[in-house]
């Protein structure tokens, strides 16, 4: 995938701060190919495997699967994908999940979504969500939010100080907030 002239755009917030929701529109509108690191890892962990069980456990606790586990999932599927233009969806999570992005598929994101929402309201949309996620209850709720404070703004932060966060109110309706995410893409109007 090396020379496939890679379009990465990261898309990141806290749990249920609607990244899922929206990339499914962005991909709709704007071509985009949708990874969610976290689906792919839920995919994975229903494999009757050793790394399977060990996901499990991971995503229970609300912690952070180990990056090269992630990396090679996020990988195996762009090499898979015709297109050249992604949308990841909750990942990087921590600095070393970016790095290892970096270094093993070798470039950066053209910019970084980042769903900026009350921590109140993202507790109420996961808890009224039913999908039966391990992870849907509020004791792991709440450990995931901590994770997400901990590890994963720094992460934001880091690319806020290079001029790569675009930052999207997620309060709103589900279509009020595209409606602010769709300058973003202008670029990749088709
Ligand atoms: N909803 C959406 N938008 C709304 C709006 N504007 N108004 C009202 N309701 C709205 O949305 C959540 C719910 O809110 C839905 O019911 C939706 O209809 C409604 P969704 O779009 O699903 O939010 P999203 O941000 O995708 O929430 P999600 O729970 O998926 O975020 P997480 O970041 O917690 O979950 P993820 O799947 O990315 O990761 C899960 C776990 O996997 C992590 O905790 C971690 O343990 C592990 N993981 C890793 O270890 N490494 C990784 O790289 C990635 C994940
Ligand atoms: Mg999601």
């Amino acid at each position: 995938i090396e020379d496939k002239n890679l379009h990465i755009v990261f898309v990141l917030g806290g749990p249920g701060s609607g990244k899922g929701t929206q990339c499914s529109k962005i991909v709709d509108t704007f071509g985009f190919s949708h990874l969610s690191a976290g689906e792919l890892l839920r995919r994975e962990m229903s494999s009757d495997t050793e790394i399977g069980a060990m996901i499990c456990d991971t995503i229970k606790e609300g912690k952070i699967v180990p990056s090269e586990v992630t990396v090679k999932l996020l990988h195996k599927h762009m090499e898979a994908n015709e297109n050249n233009k992604f949308l990841i969806d909750g990942f990087p999570r921590t600095d070393e999940n970016r790095v290892a992005f970096e270094q093993f598929i070798g470039v950066e994101p053209v910019f970084v979504l980042y769903f900026e929402c009350p921590e109140e309201e993202m507790v109420r949309r996961v808890l009224s969500r039913n999908e039966g996620r391990i992870d849907d209850n509020i004791e792991t709720i709440k450990k995931r939010l901590k994770v997400f404070r901990k590890l994963n703004l720094p992460v934001i932060n880091h690319y806020s100080a290079r001029g790569k966060v675009h930052k999207i109110n997620a309060v709103g309706t589900i279509d009020g907030v595209f409606d602010n995410i769709r300058s973003h893409f202008v670029a990749y109007e088709c």
